[in-house]
């Protein structure tokens, strides 16, 4: 194994659509061996962390996101659920430690934080997640910088908020919030001194200069987000983007989640990549490419937000057959 390096890289924050679509597209094998040389100076290339969520207020949300079953212009069949307790958060915290995650993502179906008891509750969540010893991590929409300040006195440990597609493609997907207030909630993030887990999703119907437009976007973050989470879109009926050809969402196209992996880490060399969501539309094979390209971070458990996710059983069996421990952990699972 290579050493690991505690050097800081050249840390770029002007990549050009030109050399991002260069590497994007060289030759695969070639792409996979550069992101792995440098996957290799700055991470253990036998470890992953498992992060698990929880939707802590689902559904009803007057977003348009079109990939989105929560939002209330869609009928998707998912049920809506006001905000959960404190301990109902905090139970579903133990667990996720106790399966091995290092990390605990609290997502709700807010367009923006409201303030108030609802808030007051978050907070209340994230002081106990950290006093369980697990990072914390929230995505909850657009926050004001008061927010932000209190979400960081509680001990928030990551925002989580995505771009989601290149600024181009954007308006194809969201009309109901710009490009602009994404960056701009970021912007309160990194001022809060949170930090910023910022990513997006692929198989929306965007080409792979949209691919390589949404990765410009991230890597012109100074500093970069400490956290890139790439999701495969998940197919949900009711949603606008179910009702497409397969051909035209990407699905099951693995080979272009693993270049975008790839060109993720050679930009982003020192951020946590993420294979997000989509892990149950990709075999075993197809998740190695990913860990090789330089995913590593995955979510555990049966259930992202609202959707399936491969859930413990099959993902013991893969760490065991690709030999990769959880990070933090000394075995495949600590449960
Ligand atoms: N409402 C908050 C927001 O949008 O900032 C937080 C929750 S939202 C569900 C978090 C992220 O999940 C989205 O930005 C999107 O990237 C991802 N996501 C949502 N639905 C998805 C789907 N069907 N497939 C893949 N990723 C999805
Ligand atoms: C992210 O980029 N992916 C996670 C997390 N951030 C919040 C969410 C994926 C949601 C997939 C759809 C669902 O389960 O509702
Ligand atoms: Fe709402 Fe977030 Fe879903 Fe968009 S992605 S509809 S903001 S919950």
């Amino acid at each position: 194994m290579s050493a690991l390096t505690t050097e800081r890289p050249l840390l770029r924050h002007d990549w050009t659509i030109e050399e991002i679509e260069a590497i994007y597209n060289m030759p695969l094998l070639e792409l996979i061996f550069q992101a792995q040389v440098v996957h290799r100076q700055h991470h253990r290339p036998d470890e992953v962390q498992g992060c698990m969520l929880l939707s802590i207020k689902t559904g009803g949300c007057p977003e348009d996101c079109a990939y989105c079953p929560q939002s209330a212009h869609y009928h998707t069949g998912v049920a809506r659920q006001e905000l959960l307790s404190v301990e109902q958060a905090l139970a579903a915290a133990r667990e996720a430690r106790a399966s091995g995650a290092t990390r605990f993502c609290m997502g709700a179906a807010w367009r923006s934080v409201p303030n108030g008891e609802p808030f007051e509750r978050v907070l209340a969540m994230v002081r106990g997640v950290r006093a369980l010893g697990l990072e914390a991590c929230c995505t909850l929409g657009m926050l004001t910088s008061n927010q932000a300040k209190a979400l960081a006195d509680a001990g928030l440990t990551a925002y989580n908020h995505n771009l989601d597609t290149s600024p181009e493609f954007y308006g194809e997907i969201i009309t109901t919030r710009t490009y602009q207030d994404r960056l701009d909630t970021l912007d309160r993030v990194r001022r809060a001194g949170i930090t910023v887990c910022c990513g997006g999703i692929i198989g929306m119907g965007e080409n792979a200069t949209a691919r390589c437009g949404l990765l410009e976007q991230l890597a012109s973050l100074d500093p970069h987000p400490e956290s890139v989470p790439i999701n495969m879109l998940v197919r949900v009926p009711g949603t606008p983007l179910a009702g497409q050809a397969d051909a035209d969402l990407l699905q099951n196209d693995a080979l272009e989640l693993v270049r975008t992996i790839a060109t993720a880490r050679v930009l982003m060399p020192l951020a946590k990549v993420r294979l997000s969501a989509g892990r149950l539309a990709l075999s075993e094979e197809a998740q190695a490419l990913c860990f090789l390209a330089g995913a590593n971070s995955v979510f555990l458990g049966d259930r992202l937000l609202t959707t399936p996710n491969p859930g413990q059983a099959a993902d013991t069996k893969l760490f065991e057959r690709l030999g990769l421990r959880l990070e933090g952990t000394t075995a495949p699972f600590a449960g």
